[in-house]
């Protein structure tokens, strides 16, 4: 009877399933599992710090809905992964991640590279196991990638021991799922009583504001909550994980009337979203404390949590939108809301002039929001655009618009500074046709510089532009501990890459540098501009917490 290894199952398996694209790092005992997976035609992208892999799949995950996968080896190659995994599943994202381990035979004997992986995965993914046997390999992967799919998306963690990975097993022995429907997704209907009753309360609101997040993106409802947002004229305002449902230049999305949508409103359609900080928790003054909050979400405990609540729709958000359609698009009349929309284009025309003049300034050093607004002008209006850093993340919130699903990523709801240029690589993986624009703050960008490396390895030439203010955020006193990172020619360091690079310090000048970076990506190798900016340059947001940066 013929045997098959361990590390073959896990390359069938992906193969089987589907999976085309993964990020790691090589090392034991997962070398042998690599070669299978990348001998049958899986794309293997070698990073430069296991948190990379994590935050690369993630970014591969959100721009093709679909979950992403990272590897690690035993002991410090897994628990690199942990910031990444940790930021996935704050931001409720599918990230698969494997990590070889040591032999479950050595367990507590003191073996090369033994900590209890599992235990360390547990409270930062969604669901962490180990395949104790060789034969279950096909059917544990499986779970695993069922599991970040399933409800809310989020990580997962899989140990695979060595004595798993390299144990011979007959092949008639091993259990086979059925891995044709591994990536399938339930998609709940809502109850259509409760959608009866939202559309109650919508027709009697005259102030209403939908407020949407990624959960629309993972159910693949962006056309119909667009298609609602249109049919019934309602405002609409999303997390910045969760732009592009409407094309942020569309009539009814009114960016810079944001405050006064979310005070005045006197009803808040919830769609796949949580009611976490970024929304407010939905607490007055910021959100309106009258207004009637109806939910869709497919996690029951996320709207049994809720702060506030008169309706409750579990179900799949993108069905439920459909199902509303059916029910009362029509019905709900776009023209009871004219007044209400009137009253937020009337606020979006009025800050646009001022807004335009502040992204307009010719100072030097060069403002955040100046390069913003080159970066605006210059950009595909089907660009991915990744933002990370703190002042140039909330410049770039308030100044660069999104216009598609799945186009803008960033530091998220976790605020993890470095995702940038690993998300620029897993995007640019994903999307190789399209134009990937890493906008990052300078300290931001050292943490995962060297994904640049991979970026040019890998012939992923993506554009990251830096806001070089010198160090981390803005400091107008020079008070702040550890601020100073002064202003490090990270043009060169891209060149020394074999990538393009170039300093950048006046306002004129950028534009041409960016044209130029993306003449010179023609060759598949990254390029980089890297912008003097003004380290006084301070942003002014909504503050998330007292104690914040
Ligand atoms: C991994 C991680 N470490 C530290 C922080 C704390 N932190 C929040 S914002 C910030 C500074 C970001 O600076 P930079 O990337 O240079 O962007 P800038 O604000 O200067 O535009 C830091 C260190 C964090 N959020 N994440
Ligand atoms: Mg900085």
């Amino acid at each position: 009877m013929a045997t098959i290894s361990g590390n073959e199952l896990v390359g069938e398996t992906l193969k089987r399933i589907g999976v085309d694209t993964f990020f790691f790092i090589m090392g034991g005992p997962i070398n042998d599992a690599l070669t299978s997976a990348m001998k049958k035609g899986i794309r293997g992208i070698d990073v430069r710090h296991e948190q990379a892999a994590a935050m690369a799949a993630h970014a591969y995950a959100r721009v093709t809905n679909k979950p992403g996968l990272c590897l690690g080896a035993s002991g410090p190659g897994t628990i690199n992964l942990t910031t990444g995994i940790a930021h996935a599943l704050i931001d409720c994202s599918p990230v698969v991640a494997f990590g070889g381990a040591s032999p479950i035979r050595e367990f507590g004997t003191g073996t090369f590279q033994e900590i209890d992986q599992v235990a360390v995965m547990k409270p930062v993914t969604k669901w962490a196991e180990r395949v104790y046997e060789t034969h279950r390999i096909p059917e544990m992967i499986d779970t695993a990638f069922r599991r970040s799919i399933a409800g809310k998306p989020g990580p997962v963690y899989l140990d695979l021991p060595s004595d798993v990975l390299y144990g011979e097993v007959e092949e008639s022995a091993v259990k086979w799922p059925d891995l044709s429907r591994t990536l399938l997704r339930s998609k709940p209907q809502g109850d259509p009583a409760l959608i009866e009753e939202a559309l109650k309360l919508i027709e009697k609101s005259s102030r209403p504001v939908v407020l949407s997040g990624s959960g629309v993106l993972w159910s693949d409802g962006a056309d119909a909550l667009r298609k609602w947002v249109e049919e019934t004229g309602m405002p609409i305002y999303t997390t910045p994980q969760g732009r592009g449902v409407l094309p942020e230049d569309h009539p009814h999305a009114f960016l810079n009337a944001r405050s006064t949508a979310m005070k005045e409103a006197d009803l808040f359609l919830v769609v796949g979203t949580r009611l976490n900080y970024v929304f407010g928790q939905l607490k007055p003054p910021r959100m309106s404390g009258t207004a009637r909050v109806v939910r869709i979400d497919i996690d029951p405990a996320e709207i049994g949590a809720s702060p506030r609540l008169d309706v409750g729709i579990v179900g799949d958000a993108g069905t439920v939108m459909r199902q509303m359609l059916a029910a009362g698009g029509k019905r709900v009349d776009g023209g009871r809301f004219a007044d209400w929309r009137g009253h937020l284009a009337a606020i979006e025309e009025s800050k646009r002039p001022e807004q335009e003049k502040a992204m307009s300034t010719d100072k030097m050093p060069i403002h955040p929001l100046r390069l913003c607004k080159e970066v605006r002008d210059f950009i595909d209006r089907d660009a991915i655009l990744v933002v990370d850093g703190q002042e140039i993340l909330n410049y770039g919130r308030q100044s660069i618009p999104t216009y598609f699903p799945r186009h803008r990523i960033n530091s998220g709801t976790f605020g993890t500074m470095g995702v940038g240029m690993p998300m620029g690589v897993g995007a640019k993986a994903a999307q190789p046709d399209k134009q990937v624009v890493v906008l990052h703050g300078d300290g931001s960008f050292g943490l995962n510089a060297m994904e640049l490396d991979t970026a040019a390895r890998h012939n992923l030439p993506v554009i990251v532009v830096i806001s070089l203010n010198g160090g981390w955020t803005a400091d107008p006193k020079r008070e702040k501990p550890g601020r100073e990172l002064g202003y490090t020619r990270y043009d060169l360091m891209a060149k020394s890459l074999g990538c393009h690079g170039e300093q950048v310090e006046k306002p004129e000048d950028i534009r041409p540098a960016l044209e130029r970076a993306k003449n010179a990506i023609k060759n598949g190798k990254p390029a980089l501009v890297n912008v003097v900016t003004d380290f006084t340059a301070r942003a002014v947001t909504v503050r998330f917490t007292k104690t914040a940066t």
